[in-house]
């Protein structure tokens, strides 16, 4: 639901695949889990999130990895404000192939536009393997400020994960663009 009155951000959900991106969006919106059918393509989703300085309307593109999308990547990457990078606790690769999304977006942001980054570690609720000294040297190495753990499962932080992506955008003044004006940069026949 858009709340015409907020500004709106335009967000990519991003990560390996089976991390757990489509269940984290489904938490938020539903606020409940249940098994979720693989990607194809790109889902889209909207949600009004809180963040320090008041609510944003997030506009929500959750990307599936598989190759043969690949060629619609850089419309959909085209003007992000934010990014929710969701790495797997429990798959030791996943943090490889988070790091591999970030570089492609930021190379199909042809707009070379800021973006605010938030790591998420999904799959708390399951034992993990990635450690918290390979976290912390990703987010250094990568420049991101905020790291996560959550669980789409059990519903922990999954709020907070879009909430301090708000909060970011924000204090970056990236969540700004006037609702009508933003929404006319979304091509419609890419829906
Ligand atoms: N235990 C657990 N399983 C999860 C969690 N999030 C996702 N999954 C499972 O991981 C698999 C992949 O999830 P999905 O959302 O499709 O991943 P995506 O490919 O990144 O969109 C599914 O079987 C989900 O039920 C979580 O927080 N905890
Ligand atoms: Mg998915």
């Amino acid at each position: 639901m858009v709340n015409e009155r907020h500004p709106i951000a335009k967000v990519l959900i991003a990560g390996a695949p089976s991390a757990g991106k489509t269940s984290l969006v489904h938490s938020l919106i539903f606020e409940g889990f249940t098994e979720v059918a693989p990607t194809i393509g790109v889902n889209f989703a909207q949600k009004v999130c809180r963040g320090e300085a008041g609510p944003v309307n997030l506009s929500i593109w959750d990307l599936s990895g598989q190759s043969r999308f690949r060629c619609l990547m850089p419309r959909f990457c085209q003007g992000a404000n934010g990014v929710v990078l969701v790495v797997d606790l429990t798959d030791p690769d996943s943090l490889d192939i988070a790091g591999q999304w970030l570089e492609l977006i930021s190379s199909f942001n042809n707009l070379q536009q800021e973006f605010a980054v938030v790591l998420a570690g999904n799959k708390g609720d399951l034992l993990g393997v990635l450690t918290q000294k390979r976290i912390q040297l990703f987010c250094a190495r990568h420049n991101i400020m905020e790291y996560i753990p959550c669980s789409a499962k059990t519903g922990e932080n999954v709020r907070l994960v879009f909430e301090s992506l708000c909060s970011a955008m924000q204090r970056n003044h990236l969540a700004v663009t006037a609702p009508s004006s933003n929404l006319a940069q979304i091509d419609p026949s890419i829906l």
